[in-house]
Formats: C-alpha cells, structure tokens, sequence
C-alpha cells in the first residue's frame, strides 16, 4: 500500500489516545480527513510538534442550549457563532444542540428556522436533536419521521415544566415514533406535580430565596420520574436516554434498570461533580448563577455521580450549557424581586467541560485517559449516531492538542461565551487543550481562533448503534410489543 505523503496538515511526535487506545505516532491529514497515522510521516504544508503534548478526537457535546427560546420564554445568551467559538477553545469540536418546538410550532419549520440561524453562525460542526412539546398527529405520523430520515435521529421530552411537559400516554407515543422509526428519546426526568407541590408551598411562606429552587426540585422528584421514564421505555421495550442524571437514587435506578439487561442510558455534567444545593444559598440573588434542573445536589450524590462515569452507569459527560446572564434577560427577569420560580434555569458549561474533567478526572489519577475520551467524545458519536465521522482518530480530522502541564485558573474573562459569569469563578484546573483542529482546520492556535464564521457544517446523523437497538430477551414486560409489532421483523 503507498501512504500519501503530501499532507495538508501532520501532527507529529503526539501520545494519541482514544476511547480504546494509547500511543505515539504521526497524524497526516488532508482534505479535511485523516489519511496516515504512522511514524515518520513528512512534514505537511502545516507541521505541528506535539512532543510532551496529548493529542485527543476533538470533544462532542451533546447536550446544549444554544439561541433558543426555554419554556419559561427567555432566549439564550450564546447564539450560533458565540456558543460554538466557546465550545472551539474547550476542546469541543462537534456540538449538538436543540431545535425546540413550543405548542402550536411545525417541527419542520422549528427545524428550517434553527438550521438557517447556525448555517449564518457556527464556526465547527453540529447536529441537532429535536425538543418535541407538542406530539400531534401531524408531528408523530409524518414530521418526526421525516425528520429521522433527514438525519435528525434523536429527540428530548419533558416530565416537568407547565409548557413543555408531556403525560406519560403522549411519552409512550414518542417512544414508539422513536422505535420504529429507529431515533433514540432523551428524557428530562423530574415529577412535574412534586416540583409544583413544594414550590408552591415555599412561595406561601414567602421562602423565594434562590436556594429553594433546590428544595422544589426534590431528588425524590428526580428519581421517580426516571423510574417511569424506564418503566414506560420498557414496556415499549425501546431504548432511552436519561439525560442530566444529578441525585444518587437517580444514579441507582439507572444501574439497576441495566443491571436488568436493559438498553437505559444516561448522562452527566460538570455541575453534578463540582457544584452543590449550597452553591444555590449565597446572598441576594447571587445564588440563582448556580441554579439549574435538576439542580447540583450533595457530596454524596456528586461522589455518586464520579463512581457512574467511572463503571459505566452513566456513559457521557455533557455541559447542558445554558446560557442566562444575571439580569433581566435570564436569572433576574423580575429585577430585586425575582423569586427562585421566575429565575431561568441552566448554567454554562460548554467551554470548561473537558477541561474541569480532564483535570479533576484525569490528572489526578482517577480516571483513564480512555475512559476521558469514552465520556467526552466517542460515546456521544456512537449514540447519536456519527461514529466513526467523529468522536475518535479514524477519519474525520477533529482534534484536541492538549498540554497535560498548563495550568489555567477559570475565570469569566477568558472565556468566549456571552454569560457574563462562570458557576466555576476562580477554581484551577491542570491541562488545556491549547490546539484545536476541526475538519482538518486548526481553529484554535495559540489563544486565537482562526475559523469563518458559518463554517461549521451540519451533520446528517446516522441511526444509533446497534448497542443502543438491542431488543430485550425474553423481557416479561414487552408483551405489548407481541400484539403490536412495530419493529419492520415484527410485522
Ligand atoms: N433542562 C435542561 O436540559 N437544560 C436546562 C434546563 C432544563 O431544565
Ligand atoms: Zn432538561
Ligand atoms: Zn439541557
């Protein structure tokens, strides 16, 4: 076999390591993929030496908000452009945002609309998965399918919130959309009536403080929504996705639910290993940077959460970046009297993600480098269905040079988002990833972005590994699937 030997771009001299493997050797890239890794390759017409560097697949993050309207009707403070230069400078080259539909919407105009405003803005490449609030006839016969087969093959419900929120029957319609039509369904998992119940109560009392929001939102609320969430996937015997798991009995209904044999995913975030419930109680309103749904927890539920990502329960570390600034826009839209149930909910992530894990997994020796690169980046690709494009070092040329020795105190100054503040001011973290190549494009250099903006590309999506599309064996409580065969085998 001959090797290309010109190259548009070598990485030489690197450690590589992916989500299996870790060694030395040469990267040669042209047109935009990787076409040797080896040793010895020449130089290419860009030569980068990576000695005593780490040289990792570019991030995915596959949850995020970006320019989108929440339920509570505040726009996020990153748009296309500004969330996906933040995402560059982390380490992230892949994002996978919403496309959020709100009652009344057509999800192919949600779509046209989401696709046009990132297409203007995005500097690396990005999906979407769909928000589905409004699971009409239209939308379960003819628009999600079409959009599956558009490459849109995955979407979020909602358990909680008044205006997103869907009953377990409408639930049960969009798994069975997603089973037959092979997309997989992540699941905001809390009890709407518990949130509701407490909070109104601490209302009463006049308890509006930003740390009741945590108090509302019960871990009890968490953990009974999850166990719906996978009563009601297993009865449809499909798989699901728990997306931000935060409390340790949500942590445990997750791994007893696979130590059944059943295909229940699930994801975790910076805020759930590095943030807690006491984050929420600081004077004034301070507390509501820190507020998020499900809200950070305890130290017992953080170390619950670390022993997840580390066996497997939980299989991908995402941001859930959601951009509010502390004002009128996002966390104060009712000034000195907003109480924790007008604050918008969310905190920002994108930038910091891999970096604060890198750090606080990797160099500290608790976690594997592997195991860094399962959670941030390939086990995303392979869910969601762009392995082997991206995710790992095979083909497509998405890359994260990391210095293993920077240390970098986070500040909001020196990131790229339009957040106005960091839930992680202050804290050091050890390793950066000081180069980023995305498509072959080095994008970050040096403290400096170099990529057009609109030059991120969007990714038609594959169906999920088969992994994900494994049927239960013999599952007693999939009988239903007997008398209504939807599998294309089935039938
Ligand atoms: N759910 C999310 O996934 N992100 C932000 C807020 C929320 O409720
Ligand atoms: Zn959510
Ligand atoms: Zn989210």
């Amino acid at each position: 076999m001959t090797l290309p030997t010109e190259f548009d771009l070598t990485i030489r001299n690197g450690r590589i390591s992916t989500a299996s493997d870790t060694y030395h050797a040469d990267i040669g890239v042209r047109d935009g993929v990787i076409v040797a890794i080896g040793s010895g390759l020449a130089p290419g017409k860009r030569d980068i030496d990576a000695a005593g560097r780490w040289v990792l697949p570019g991030g995915i993050d596959s949850h995020c908000h970006v320019e989108q309207l929440s339920g509570m009707g505040m726009m996020c403070a990153d748009d296309f452009y500004s969330a996906t230069v933040s995402a560059a400078f982390g380490g992230t080259t892949t994002i996978i945002p919403f496309a959020a539909q709100h009652r009344g919407d057509l999800l192919p105009e949600v779509v046209a609309d989401y696709s046009k405003r990132a297409a203007e803005k995005a500097v690396i490449d990005y999906g979407f998965h769909l928000i589905v609030s409004d699971p009409t006839e239209q939308a379960l016969k003819h628009d999600l399918p079409a959009l599956i087969k558009s490459g849109i093959t995955s979407f979020k419900v909602f358990m909680t919130y008044e205006r997103m929120k869907l009953d377990d029957f409408q639930l049960l319609d969009v798994l069975d959309v997603a089973d037959r039509e092979g997309a997989l369904v992540m699941v905001h998992a809390e009890n709407n009536d518990m949130i509701r119940w407490v909070a109104r109560r601490l209302a009463e009392r006049g308890m509006t403080a930003p740390k009741y929001h945590a108090v509302a939102h019960t871990p009890l609320a968490e953990s009974e929504a999850t166990n719906r969430a996978v009563a009601l996937a297993r009865m449809m015997d499909v798989p699901l996705m728990i997306v931000h798991v935060a409390g340790i009995e949500a942590v445990r209904v997750v791994h007893s639910s696979q130590a059944l044999g059943l295909p229940i995913h699930a994801e975790s975030c910076p805020q759930y290993l590095f943030l807690t419930a006491e984050d929420l109680d600081l004077p004034g309103l301070e507390g509501a940077k820190f507020c998020c749904s499900p809200p950070p927890r305890d130290p017992e539920s953080q170390a619950a959460v670390w022993q997840g990502l580390l066996d497997g329960t939980l299989q991908m570390f995402s941001s859930d970046h959601a951009p509010y600034r502390f004002d009128e826009s996002g966390k104060l839209p009712k000034g000195e009297a907003t109480t924790f149930k007008d604050m918008a909910n969310g905190v920002p992530g994108l930038e910091v993600r891999m970096p604060l894990l890198f750090s606080e997994g990797v160099m500290t020796g608790r976690m594997t480098i592997e195991r860094f690169v399962a959670l941030t980046a390939t086990n995303h690709a392979r869910t969601y269905g762009l392995h082997p494009r991206k995710g790992t070092i095979a083909v497509g040329a998405d890359i994260g040079i990391w210095n293993p020795e920077r240390r970098v105190t986070i500040s909001t100054a020196m990131l790229h988002d339009n957040v106005g503040y960091t839930p992680y001011e202050g804290r050091e973290v050890q390793g950066w990833p000081e180069i980023v190549v995305s498509r072959g494009r080095v994008v970050v250099e040096g403290g400096v972005l170099d990529a057009e903006r609109g030059s991120g590309r969007f990714l038609v999506r594959g169906t999920p590994e088969p992994v994900l599309r494994q049927r239960l064996n013999g599952n007693p409580n999939a009988l239903v699937r007997k008398y209504f065969g939807s599998h294309p085998n089935d039938e």
